[in-house]
């Protein structure tokens, strides 16, 4: 590959929107509406296709937050205490209200644009869950991105979207945000973004841990393989402080092809039991005890679900089973009516294969090829390796202001969702402490975002000057790993074993490697302490000096070297993160064998910053409020 032939592009926009997915699209939608009004221009960057990017890629089958205030089915308050108990206590309940009593008016939306959701007979909501609403949702992200796009159409010249730009990093100008850096996956172009106002949603991270899938299901995981970290490492070169770092999340899924269980559990009704048929959430109830007062909170918190399962492992009790067959049974054995009752059978069996063909195809395949008719055997669950996804029950993001009438003290201040660093804002995955936001909530959060980003560029109004030589030593940086590839690549034979490089793929199986074993990954039961965690922050400074060697023969190749060091910069945090509470707060995501209990005075925020000036992190405890 040429270098000298690498044109370098610079777009200049007010406010620059960084991911194309669920809290993106909320934002372009809701930032055309006031940038139309003010003249002001909105710019969305996406690494890949709108239509298709990121967690809702294949399509969701249920909005997992609807609140239906409307109809009088619940409150803002009602959500905010179930968000907080499902987390263990920890949760912005400022950020979490705000995101709720908005939810309803972005799922009525998506219905307008044409999303079809279940009705019953008098024309309501089906409703999943208590907060959750299902839809046949295969098409849901080609729906919503374009009405995302339209908004942007609708500014003219004052609005645009890239497509397949991959995002490496901000662009600052002292203590301020004014921009990002990236490059075309698929074109010799380097890009340079100007902004008065940068939102980032990129998403959460996968692949940081080991995955359990390897050898033939490389790369098969929950959480989309798309999302690698980007909004992390964004928020943290910024400047920005971070919150939760430590709250990864590990959910439980069907076995190997990571089929949800949502629909099963709620709608359905199922069971999950261990080999001998015993239900596990009642022979050992007596555990949640000791996680007073959350343990007794219903429904049991997500990560207490997941260590009774993990308990029933650890005794030898495996496989676990999702007892579809025995629910479906007992849904239609409540029908008298024989005709009526097949019937019923019917629609359950559709009903079943629908929920994973709109959002875990392979799930279905999986079914298909190993026989399964789920009214017939019951399916193996399994908890997966850990992710980074705040907007589900994680809730590791940066620590952005609440709303002014919401948000207490410290909590506020300034532009709702402004990141501590001037001009940076974040949504969806990106921020942290409000969870359970879902697919319908990252949404609103961009358009809350969005809205707040706007009145930023309004009081903001300068133009933004990025000197040439910034621009050129950005470039550098961005193509290095092409540069030291073409430099080094005749030294071997095989070009991926090279002395004087190390190829992406082989870095990340070594980040995985030291995540799943220091870090407590899937494969040592989620354990952790502080003698494993020091020695795992140990060997992720010996992969940051190598990361400087990251060598890359294409375009593809670059993106993944940049996804690495993404990935990279998460783990960091993480066993900082991790390291730094000193207890155990969310059993069945981590536990700390050195400190294997809640501790009172750690029912408080634990936060994280990186310097960019001087490159040290600082770790800040932070009240409830
Ligand atoms: O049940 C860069 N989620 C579900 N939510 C629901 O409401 N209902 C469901 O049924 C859901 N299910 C589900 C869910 C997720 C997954 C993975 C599965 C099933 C299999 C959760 C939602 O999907 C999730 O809450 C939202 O999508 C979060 O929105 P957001 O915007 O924070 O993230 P995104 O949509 O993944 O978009 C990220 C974007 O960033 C881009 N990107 N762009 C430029 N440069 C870079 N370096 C970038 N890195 C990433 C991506 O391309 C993407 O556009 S259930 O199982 O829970
Ligand atoms: P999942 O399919 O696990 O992503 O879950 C979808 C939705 O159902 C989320 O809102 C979960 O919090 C919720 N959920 C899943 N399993 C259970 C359960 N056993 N009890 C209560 N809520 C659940």
């Amino acid at each position: 590959m040429n270098l000298d032939n690498f044109e370098t592009v610079v777009v200049e926009t007010d406010l620059l929107i960084l991911g194309g997915g669920m809290a993106a699209c909320g934002a372009a939608f809701e930032a055309a509406h006031w940038a139309k009004k003010h003249g002001l221009r909105v710019c969305l960057v996406d690494k890949a296709s709108m239509e298709r990017s990121g967690a809702v890629a294949m399509g969701l089958s249920a909005i997992n937050l609807y609140l239906g205030v409307s109809k009088g089915n619940n409150t803002v308050d009602e959500y905010v205490n179930y968000v907080k108990n499902d987390l263990m206590g920890i949760a912005r309940k400022d950020l979490v209200a705000n995101i709720a009593r908005h939810v309803d008016s972005s799922v009525h939306l998506f219905e307008k644009w044409g999303l079809p959701i279940w009705k019953d007979d008098e024309g309501n909501y089906v409703n999943e869950g208590r907060w959750q609403i299902m839809i046949h949702g295969e098409s849901y992200k080609n729906i919503v991105s374009e009405a995302a796009k339209n908004a942007l159409k609708e500014l003219g010249e004052n609005g645009s979207y890239y497509e397949r730009i991959f995002i490496i990093e901000p662009v600052m100008i002292g203590d301020r945000c004014v921009g990002a850096m990236g490059f075309s996956v698929r074109e010799n172009k380097f890009y340079v973004f100007k902004a008065k106002a940068v939102l980032d949603s990129m998403g959460g991270a996968v692949h940081v841990f080991r995955p359990r899938s390897v050898g033939e299901g490389l790369g098969r995981s929950w959480y989309p393989p798309f999302n690698s970290g980007a909004s992390t490492y964004f928020t943290l070169k910024a400047g920005a402080e971070m919150t939760c770092q430590e709250v990864r999340f590990v959910p439980v899924r069907f076995k190997d092809s990571y089929g949800p269980v949502g629909a099963w559990f709620l709608l359905f009704k199922s069971k999950a039991t261990n080999a001998k048929g015993e239900d596990y959430m009642e022979t050992r109830a007596a555990e949640l005890e000791k996680w007073a007062p959350y343990g007794a909170s219903k429904p049991t918190p997500a990560n207490l679900r997941n260590y009774l399962m993990l308990l029933e492992l650890e005794a030898g009790n495996g496989p676990i089973y999702m007892r579809t067959d025995e629910a479906i049974q007992k849904l239609v054995a409540e029908i008298p009516d024989e005709k009526e009752a097949r019937r019923k059978m019917k629609e359950l069996e559709s009903e079943a294969w629908e929920d994973f063909l709109d959002m875990t195809v392979s799930q279905a395949l999986n079914w298909a090829s190993h026989n399964i008719m789920p009214e017939e055997s019951p399916s193996e669950i399994s908890a997966c390796e850990p992710y980074f996804i705040s907007s589900h029950s994680g809730a590791s993001g940066a620590w952005v202001s609440g709303p002014v009438d919401l948000a207490p003290g410290e909590h506020h201040w300034g532009y709702d969702n402004m990141t501590t660093t001037k001009g940076l804002f974040a949504a969806g995955d990106a921020s942290g402490a409000s969870s359970h936001k879902f697919s319908s909530g990252s949404f609103t959060e961009g358009r809350i975002a969005g809205k707040a980003a706007i009145a930023f560029c309004m009081d903001h109004p300068d133009a933004i000057k990025i000197s040439d030589e910034q621009i050129a030593a950005m470039k550098e940086k961005a193509l290095m790993p092409l540069k030291i590839f073409e430099e080094h690549s005749g030294y071997t034979n095989d070009v991926d074993v090279n002395p004087n490089y190390i190829k992406p793929k082989m870095f990340m199986f070594r980040l995985q490697k030291i995540m799943d074993e220091y870090a407590g990954g899937a494969s040592v039961g989620f354990k952790t302490s502080d003698a494993l965690l020091t020695k795992g922050l140990e060997y992720l400074q010996f992969m940051k000096e190598d990361a400087e060697k990251l060598a890359a023969g294409d375009l593809n190749e670059l993106m993944r070297c940049w996804e690495n060091v993404h990935r990279m910069w998460q783990a960091e945090s993480h066993i900082r993160t991790v390291l730094f509470r000193e207890e155990t707060r969310w059993p069945g995501y981590y536990f700390r064998t050195d400190y294997p209990e809640m501790k009172e005075d750690w029912e408080a925020f634990a936060n994280c910053r990186w310097d960019p000036e001087t490159g040290e992190w600082e770790m800040i405890k932070r009240e409830l409020l």
